[in-house]
């Protein structure tokens, strides 16, 4: 087969945001871009050549002809062998887990994971590292400036690759594996979770469950799992089939877009126990009957109860960590039973090092994700995995589990206002501005709050001593409230202003009450320390959760 040279001129913006380069679907279908990006990796990433890749999408629009380009390109460049989900599909954690197994140099993740999918919407490309995690800013920062020097790619000429037939083929001087994408990650599994007792759960006639997949890849990981190995009955995951655009849905598991999942949980009839994975399934939501678990709750409440789970009571936990966004009920747990606890900055990437320190065993992210040091991605399946088996050691409803846990260690009630599409100007404009009266903040007296610190997030490494920047604005207040400010890092269109609020509630007779009458003073404070109506013209937040 012939390898070709094709000359091409660099394109703008291919620097990674939060989590790789998400884009919409037309930029990356415009000649070269795609190609540009997928050179600029293997230019900076020497490992690979004569290594082992993994790559695998979460089957939105683009999936089939993207894995095809970089196989094409992985061959022209030398790499040994690619090991490819059937079908191009892979989730966000399985391909962790199986760059991890096979010792492979790394991985390339086909997703925008909860961005919608289709040809008028979003797509994505990300490196994760040989550790099996999102590759650290040094290596993203390395690709993006090797996108703005690039002048040709390599390629080969070749047919179709056949993606959907399991077993091993050879392109030019390149294996091909194309293996079951659930088999790997399931043993990983079963070696985590106690599957007699969930198996128990799930076929008992007390306990109704329902797992919405959302027409993402989860589908695909949870028929398997939970219908075909644990017995849950048929129909226990909704909406199971994977499609392109995720059947023009929003494949984002929270309370708006997981709207129907919610539902089959309200009311005397509602189901005990629900939870929902996003596009590439590395995102969760938790819930019980008439309840919602917030992120961070069910963080601090796996941290707490590690010890009932087969695969982590052998071990001694060391520390916990959480993006700095995230509410501090973790911060509680780790205190409480002696544990190291990180506060690091958004971003699954910044839990890489401490993982592989041995420094954490969990992490998460009040974003819905939860994850360990199984694998270096936060894991969407993992988490509902997690608390089935916890639901059925203490055969207790989802509610008295953590109601239990909040008169344990108090409960940080947790809200956050995202205001999406915002003018980026406009938005970039409201945080400058807000930085710049930080220094004049503490000792301000706000509705009943006094400002105890105010400042611009910045995180330092204690494993490398890499340093991060302007990671957000913190405003905390003397009774241990925050208000957190942050433009995200994974949208495609303008900006999207997320507003994190905490705050801490000790007394058990006042853990009961509504979220969002606890945090409406709160609420009022952020829109005005950074004059969000003013700056952004908006009234309101577009979604809540
Ligand atoms: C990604 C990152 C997460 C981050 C989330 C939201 O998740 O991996 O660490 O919390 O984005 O980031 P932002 O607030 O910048 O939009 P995912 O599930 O989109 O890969």
């Amino acid at each position: 087969m012939q390898i070709v040279k094709i000359d091409t001129a660099p394109f703008s913006e291919q620097r990674p945001g939060t989590s790789g380069l998400r884009k919409k679907v037309r930029i990356f279908q415009q000649p070269h871009y795609l190609e540009n990006f997928v050179q600029s990796i293997f230019d900076t990433q020497q490992a690979l050549v004569g290594g082992t890749l993994v790559v695998g999408g979460d089957g939105r629009y683009y999936n089939r002809e993207a894995t095809q380009i970089i196989l094409r390109m992985a061959a022209a460049n030398g790499v040994a062998c690619v090991i490819v989900g059937q079908g191009g599909l892979l989730s966000t954690p399985a391909l962790s887990c199986l760059v991890r197994k096979y010792n492979a140099q790394g991985g390339i993740v086909l997703s925008a994971s909860h961005n919608p999918g289709g040809p008028d919407e979003d797509f994505g490309i990300k490196f994760n590292a040989a550790n099996g995690g999102p590759a650290a800013e040094a290596v993203t920062e390395a690709i993006y400036q090797r996108t703005t020097e690039i002048n040709g790619y390599q390629t080969l000429e070749s047919a179709e690759i056949d993606l959907d037939h399991i077993g091993a083929s050879r392109l030019d001087g390149m294996q091909i594996q194309i293996i079951d994408p659930v088999t790997d990650y399931a043993a990983l599994m079963q070696t985590l979770f106690d599957f007699d007792c969930i198996r128990r759960l799930l076929t008992s006639s007390h306990f109704r469950m329902r797992f919405d997949a959302m027409h993402a890849i989860t589908g695909v990981y949870a028929t398997r799992i939970l219908e075909e190995m644990l017995g849950a009955p048929a129909g226990t995951v909704i909406n199971s089939r994977p499609l392109p655009d995720f059947g023009g849905g929003h494949p984002d598991p929270n309370l708006v877009h997981a709207h129907e999942l919610v539902h089959m949980t309200q009311g005397h009839n509602g189901v005990d126990f629900a939870a929902a994975s996003d596009g590439d399934g590395d995102r969760n939501m938790i819930l019980g009957q008439n309840f919602f678990v917030t992120p961070s709750d069910s963080l601090a409440i796996i941290a707490a109860n590690a010890h009932l789970i087969p695969g982590y009571q052998q071990q001694k936990i060391d520390g916990v960590a959480r993006s700095m966004p995230t509410s501090q009920a973790v911060d509680r747990v780790a205190d409480k039973l002696g544990m190291d606890c990180f506060e690091t900055p958004t971003g699954w990437k910044f839990f890489g090092n401490l993982l592989d320190a041995g420094r954490i065993t969990f992490c998460g992210e009040e974003s819905f994700g939860t994850g360990s040091s199984h694998v270096r991605e936060k894991d969407g399946l993992w988490a509902v995995l997690f608390w089935l088996n916890l639901l059925a050691v203490k055969q207790q409803s989802v509610a008295t589990i953590v109601q239990d846990h909040w008169r344990e260690f108090g409960r940080n009630y947790y809200t956050r206002h995202d205001y999406e599409g915002v003018d980026k100007a406009a938005a970039t404009h409201l945080m400058q501005d807000l930085r710049n009266r930080l220094g004049s903040l503490p000792g301000r007296q706000m509705q009943g709050h006094t400002v105890e610190y105010a400042d611009d997030f910045a995180y330092t490494d204690p494993i490398d001593n890499s340093r991060s920047e302007h990671q957000g604005l913190r405003v905390g207040f003397t009774d241990g409230s925050r208000i957190i400010y942050r433009l995200s890092g994974t949208g495609t269109q303008g900006a999207t202003l997320r507003v994190y609020l905490e705050t801490y509630e000790a007394t058990p007779e006042k853990q009961q009450q509504a979220t969002a009458s606890v945090m409406a003073p709160l609420v009022s404070i952020a829109q005005e320390l950074a004059q969000i109506v003013q700056k952004t013209g908006r009234d309101n937040p577009t979604v809540i959760t």
